[in-house]
């Protein structure tokens, strides 16, 4: 290995989608240049052109089945805006309940699954005391999985597996890098957690399969949701009668008990460790932007009627949370200089109702191989299949983190008053906050806020039925010879990856023009005409690798962000 060449990365794993990151180091081994790059096309927006609106949702629910069911909801919204339509409040719960499902479901398989290896070290966890393993568990939780029998027990099946050779998932960790700092016990305990949260995220989904009749890709309803409520037990139809209430109230129980006794613990826990691994804030610290989500009442998605909050953050400037608007050419718009399409002239971008989707593979002068065996990128050329959203001009990170930011600088209680405390807890000062660690305790006290919100909406969802309300759906505009001509919108949704916006133009009764504006666009984005870097590459810059041949800290930093490839690039 020598200092200063380029390191590749290709294919990233334990992500969602076909990714490809390459860094430039310094003799020092610090991180002094970042190229991330979407590396599959899908297409969506295209095949979605001349088809009928109301069919948009199934596709471009299609663009991802791991956050399913948030294109699809951003979908309806879009349309309902354009044509003027109305939902039912019972809707509204329960398309904040699926929503807010998701946001659980994403956070906890996020966390155990796909991030939590870059700080635990599987190996290590053979050589753990299963009885101080047992009194580490029990000094931070009462979660009752947690005597030395059980952490004895799966000390001897993580043994068997390990020398039966055949490491599956786990094979190509970099186990025994010196970057993890866990002892042997906290090792054992975070794989358990692991395997509880694989056997767990199975009933999760039931509250998507049963007021979406399945997961991944559940049904939606221009107009409401498909689901009827049959509750006094007459009607032949009503797939949501009292047994599927009870059934979901119960998973929403075991949601906010397994985030309040697992995954926060194990969060302090962990962070614990790495309080002086502090790298990786990138944007965050600087430009972040949440579009608000979650109506408190249905119909109204101004800011004031929002459990997420909503506003752009620039340049550091935390007394000043700047207002948001999908609509205003000026403030959304999508450059495509380093990206594989073609505008007429790339030194401007497009707001997404102009927005165009022509496809347009061709590598930069300075990029090494060929178009199908890329060995280097030029990142001064195209070099992705993600476009360059920006918000007036500026980069920006969306998220879980971004926000958190914008929420504690709204002054919001549910947000500020959990930060601080976690960040007593462990201890450190707000500014620890912009840091690839930050983006990872932001996304678990998220998922207790959303768990704790799904309860609150199927609380009021069973009032409503039990007052009499059983109206899930408003068909007055279903037929299009009700529509306008001409007409556009735009639906948004705070998706577990951050900000999600669709627009439309419908012409005809005929979907003229769709554009999607997705959180991993914002995330992975490409260099734009100005040279702006998007938030992944400003993530990787200025951190030191223990060992560049194994790129763990690379890892960490993008998996921080829980990417999603097919989302990017759709
Ligand atoms: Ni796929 Fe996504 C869509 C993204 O909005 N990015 O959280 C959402 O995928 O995971």
């Amino acid at each position: 290995f020598k200092p200063g060449k380029r390191i590749v990365v290709d294919p990233v794993t334990r992500i969602e989608g076909h990714m490809r990151v390459e860094v430039n180091i310094d003799s020092d081994n610090v991180i002094r240049n970042a190229v991330s790059s979407g590396t599959m096309w899908r297409g969506i927006e295209i095949i979605l052109n001349g088809r009928d609106p109301r069919d948009a949702w199934a596709f471009t629910e299609r663009i991802c089945g791991v956050c399913t069911g948030t294109h699809a909801l951003t979908s309806v919204r879009a349309v309902e805006n354009a044509l003027g339509i109305a939902i039912p409040e019972n809707a509204n719960s329960i398309r904040n309940i699926m929503q807010l499902c998701l946001q659980v479901h994403d956070h906890l398989v996020h966390f155990y699954h796909l991030h939590a290896l870059d700080w635990v070290d599987l190996m290590s966890a053979l050589k753990a005391d299963p009885k101080a393993t047992s009194a580490l568990a029990q000094s931070i939780s009462s979660w009752p999985l947690s005597s030395p029998g059980y952490f004895k027990d799966l000390q001897i099946r993580l043994t068997k597996f390990v020398e039966s050779g055949q490491l599956g998932p786990f094979k190509y960790g970099y186990w025994g890098h010196a970057a993890y700092k866990l002892p042997p016990e906290a090792n054992l305990m975070a794989v358990a957690h692991y395997l509880e949260a694989l056997d767990f995220q199975k009933d999760i989904v039931k509250i998507h399969a049963i007021y979406g009749g399945k997961n991944p890709h559940p049904n939606w309803l221009i107009g409401g949701v498909p689901c009827a409520i049959n509750v006094d037990g007459t009607g032949a139809v009503g797939a949501i009668n009292m047994e599927r209430l009870n059934l979901v109230s119960s998973v929403i129980d075991r949601c906010i008990e397994f985030t309040e006794k697992v995954y926060l613990p194990d969060i302090v826990t962990i962070g614990s460790f790495y309080k002086d691994w502090l790298y990786g804030g990138g944007l965050s610290g600087k430009s972040v932007m949440a579009y608000g989500d979650i109506p408190e009442n249905a119909n109204d998605y101004s800011a004031k009627n929002l459990k997420l909050p909503r506003g752009v953050i620039i340049n550091g400037n935390l007394n000043e949370v700047l207002p948001l608007d999908h609509a205003d050419p000026e403030q959304i718009q999508e450059f495509v200089s380093h990206s594989w399409y073609k505008y007429d002239d790339e030194s401007k971008g497009r707001h997404p109702w102009d927005g165009i989707t022509e496809p347009n593979y061709v590598l930069g002068p300075n990029a090494r191989g060929t178009k199908t065996d890329i060995k280097e990128l030029d990142e001064g050329g195209k070099y992705s299949w993600i476009k360059a959203p920006r918000w007036r001009g500026n980069a920006v990170e969306v998220g879980p983190l971004a926000r958190y930011i914008v929420g504690c600088a709204q002054n919001k209680p549910e947000f500020k008053e959990p930060t601080e405390k976690l960040l007593k807890t462990l201890g450190l000062p707000a500014s620890a906050l912009f840091s690839t660690l930050g983006r990872t305790a932001a996304r678990a006290l998220e998922c207790e806020w959303a768990a704790n919100q799904m309860r609150y909406f199927q609380d009021k969802l069973v009032a409503r039925i039990k007052a009499g309300d059983s109206s899930t759906a408003n068909i007055d505009k279903w037929e299009p010879e009700s529509w306008p001509k001409e007409a556009r919108g735009y639906g948004f949704t705070e998706a577990p990856r951050g900000a999600l916006a669709h627009w439309i133009k419908i012409k005809e009764t005929k979907i003229d023009n769709y554009q999607c504006v997705v959180p991993t666009t914002w995330n992975g984005s490409p260099r734009d005409p100005k040279g702006n870097i998007g938030a992944f590459e400003a993530a990787l810059m200025d951190t030191p690798m223990a060992a560049p041949e194994q790129p763990l800290e690379i890892l960490r930093t993008i998996h921080s962000f829980d990417p999603c490839l097919a989302c990017s690039t759709h």
